[in-house]
């Protein structure tokens, strides 16, 4: 109790202020409210010195009670502080009792430097770091950032598609011999190779080899040729639904017709021949049928006509030539890969284009083509034909492989083509291969094709691996886009797969704050895979290059993007970064996949590789605080979570590459398990997804923490986890 007197006699008023009682006492999660009575004839203003320390009101005037409230507690004994300030300050005690609560600080033993964990960053060459200044993202680029990878743990690179590619993106590979020069010289990714090589690093290449990309010169002369040595490297049909339920073409069941994937394409070329077109008009002058000739010399006669060109392909156009009447002619030596069309205006298409009635007229020498104008295909020169191609994926953008029946896959031309490219980057040192769309090679994705084709393509790979000196196995992982059950049967072609049923359950734990079946499906789909291989090591992640990332799924919480994190590096499997996630990156697919592929932000000011993303950036979120350089200095980044997470799983092996199994922890909340190593080092891994903290029971040694998330606490023996926080305990 205090009340204050200052002044002196024939000054105004002295302010005056009390507050009583100077003691508040609250038991351990006490709800109540108790009031304290400030007395005072002015205005007066209160604070708190901790936050959960609960005013009703933080200024007021005269007379007035203050209500006073903690926040819930787990008992910890707690000590703050009431401040009034006015003309004088008075302190208020408010101490509560309760039971010892010791929070957790991890104490890992110190990290021996050796990456036990093989985890795998993937990286988009042409957005992860530019070198030259060009915008585009390149091979000196990554060499560069090489400390920066070391620090965040991992011990592969997995890059974007480097040979030289129809798209940004480089899934439609024009050269698989050859690196893509925006990205530098194949010295620059041979001094790649070694110096990652030298911090521990291997580097794995994307394989495409569902596809290639129509430009494709393989696929060019296949095309143009029955006698072209690649054109048993594609699908062709000139009747695919009749040759697929007839059982004709090996890689597909005789259900296997969709018309979706196939696309046309012109079959053999008219190159450097000498013709003579003869065009006839109608009564309104337009024109109607269309002859070809063979000829021995050009010769061309009377004046060109009013607006009659024969157009031939890439803006190649030759007027037609006529003496008066409804007979126009032209000789020319021709050279088109696809045929010809007749316009009647150079600049419009349109109703000024006159063409064949159908996709697969073919002129005929010396015979006329009547040529319509409302469904103007292009006219077949006399030799070529239409044939279909197939594309996996709906677009003509592609031309998928033909490696034959299955069981012989390895003797097929593109097979051997394709070894023989991956051959040249094993011997250069390359260290794995992720393989894009293993599950559309051959087209019915349950059967046990595609896992035969790729375990020919594993031991291949892994023989030419062996042969050039290396220990161990070639790494190799395939993308099969489906849920787990899905992909249980390619581990017999496969030592590992993508896990993205991982990354959903993730999800929907921290999403809907409950631990559902999480833990039990994984420990469940571990024996489906080890039932069919052994050494099956799951590939797990959050989000890639085709998926929206993590923190737009997780509604942009960084207490939830950080547990992902957590989780990932606390699982089974091989975990696998994306670029950018370690920084919190945003972004959906809608606008564009370019919002999901987003160059990395290295300082705070400084440019970033957006050169091939045609300004599908999303600005708004490369802040300069996104930055590596700002998570670098701001230890509780999510950024620094990946680092110290990741650091403790290089250390311990039982969470490097051990196995998972139930820890049997209740709670709708909480997600747990132990993880073994093959030599019995074991750990206890807590999560706790809820929006508040939880107490559980645990049945291990919960006396070595060795990681935590946000805030671990131990009580009684019970295990005391803040919101979205998680602890690792050695047993
Ligand atoms: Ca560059
Ligand atoms: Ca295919």
């Amino acid at each position: 109790m205090l009340a204050v007197s200052c002044g002196e006699s024939g000054q105004k008023e002295p302010d005056t202020l009390s507050v009583s009682p100077t003691d508040l006492s609250f038991s351990a999660d006490d709800v109540s409210t108790k009031l304290l009575s400030i007395k005072s004839n002015t205005t007066w203003v209160v604070s708190a010195s901790a936050d959960w320390i609960l005013l009703d009101k933080t200024s007021g005037s005269g007379n007035a009670p203050l209500a006073v409230k903690v926040s819930s507690n787990e008992g910890d004994d707690r000590e703050g502080t009431i401040s009034v300030k006015g003309a004088q300050n008075v302190t208020v005690k408010v101490t509560q009792s309760g039971g010892k609560v010791s929070y957790l600080t991890p104490v890992p033993v110190a990290f021996d430097g050796k990456k036990r964990a093989g985890t795998i960053y993937q990286l988009l060459v042409y957005s992860f770091a530019d070198s030259n200044g060009d915008g585009i993202g390149d091979f000196n680029g990554i060499t560069s950032k090489l400390d920066y990878l070391d620090d965040m743990g991992v011990s592969a690179l997995w890059l974007s598609p480097i040979h030289p590619a129809m798209s940004y993106h480089g899934y439609d590979v024009k050269d698989y011999y050859s690196v893509n020069p925006e990205y530098g010289t194949e010295e620059d990714f041979k001094n790649l190779l070694s110096k990652a090589k030298a911090k521990g690093i291997d580097i794995y290449l994307d394989y495409v080899l569902n596809h290639a990309g129509k430009d494709h010169p393989w696929f060019q002369s296949a095309k143009a040729s029955e006698s072209s040595p690649y054109r048993d490297y594609f699908v062709f049909s000139t009747n695919p639904a009749a040759d697929i339920s007839a059982g004709r073409l090996a890689m597909f069941p005789k259900n296997g017709y969709d018309s979706g994937q196939w696309f046309s394409c012109v079959s053999g070329s008219a190159s450097s021949m000498k013709v003579k077109f003869t065009l006839t008009l109608d009564a309104a002058g337009k024109p109607k049928t269309l002859k070809i000739e063979q000829v021995d010399e050009i010769s061309n006669s009377g004046t060109p006509t009013s607006g009659i060109w024969l157009y031939y392909g890439d803006g190649k156009m030759s007027q037609f030539y006529t003496t008066g009447g409804s007979v126009c002619t032209l000789s020319i030596d021709i050279s088109s890969s696809w045929g010809v069309l007749i316009r009647t205006s150079q600049t419009q298409w349109d109703s000024y284009k006159y063409g064949a009635p159908s996709s697969n007229h073919q002129l005929e020498w010396g015979k006329e083509l009547t040529l319509s104008n409302t469904d103007a295909s292009d006219i077949l020169l006399p030799g070529m034909d239409i044939l279909m191609y197939h594309s996996h994926f709906w677009t003509d953008w592609f031309a998928d492989f033909n490696y034959g029946p299955a069981s012989t896959s390895e003797t097929s031309p593109a097979f051997i083509d394709l070894a023989a490219s991956a051959d040249k980057w094993i011997n250069m040192g390359v260290g794995g291969l992720r393989l894009d769309a293993v599950k559309h090679i051959y087209w019915d994705e349950n059967s046990n094709e595609n896992p035969t084709f790729l375990d020919k393509w594993y031991q291949r790979c892994n023989a030419t691996y062996k042969a050039a000196g290396n220990t161990g196995n070639i790494y190799m992982v395939g993308e099969v886009f489906s849920e787990a059950s899905k992909t249980f049967n390619y581990y017999k072609g496969l030592p590992s797969v993508f896990e993205f049923s991982f990354w959903w359950g993730v999800k929907d734990a921290l999403n809907n704050r409950s631990a559902g079946s999480f833990v039990n499906n994984l420990i469940s789909w571990r024996s489906s895979y080890t039932a069919k291989r052994a050494d099956a090591v799951p590939a797990i992640k959050l989000t890639n290059h085709d998926e929206n990332r993590a923190a737009s799924d997780l509604g942009k919480s960084e207490a939830k993007e950080k547990q992902a994190a957590a989780i990932l590096l606390t699982a089974e499997g091989r975990p696998v970064f994306y670029q950018g996630e370690e920084l919190g990156y945003w972004g959906v697919k809608d606008g564009g996949d370019e919002y999901v592929r987003t160059p990395m932000k290295w300082t705070k000011s400084g440019a970033v590789a957006s050169g091939r993303l045609g300004g599908k950036v999303d600005n708004s979120m490369l802040t300069s605080s996104i930055s590596v350089e700002a998570q670098n200095e701001a230890a509780n980044s999510l950024m620094n979570v990946y680092k110290t997470f990741s650091k403790v799983r290089n250390t311990y092996p039982a969470l490097a590459s051990g196995k998972m199994s139930s820890a049997n922890i209740s709670g709708s909340t909480i997600l747990s398990w132990y993880m073994t190593s093959s030599d019995g080092q074991k750990v206890l891994v807590v999560h706790n997804v809820a929006s508040s903290a939880k107490t559980v029971d645990v049945p291990g040694d919960i006396s070595k923490p060795i990681a935590v998330l946000g805030s671990a606490a131990v009580k009684g023996g019970q295990v005391i986890l803040e919101a979205n926080s998680s602890v690792v305990f050695l047993q």
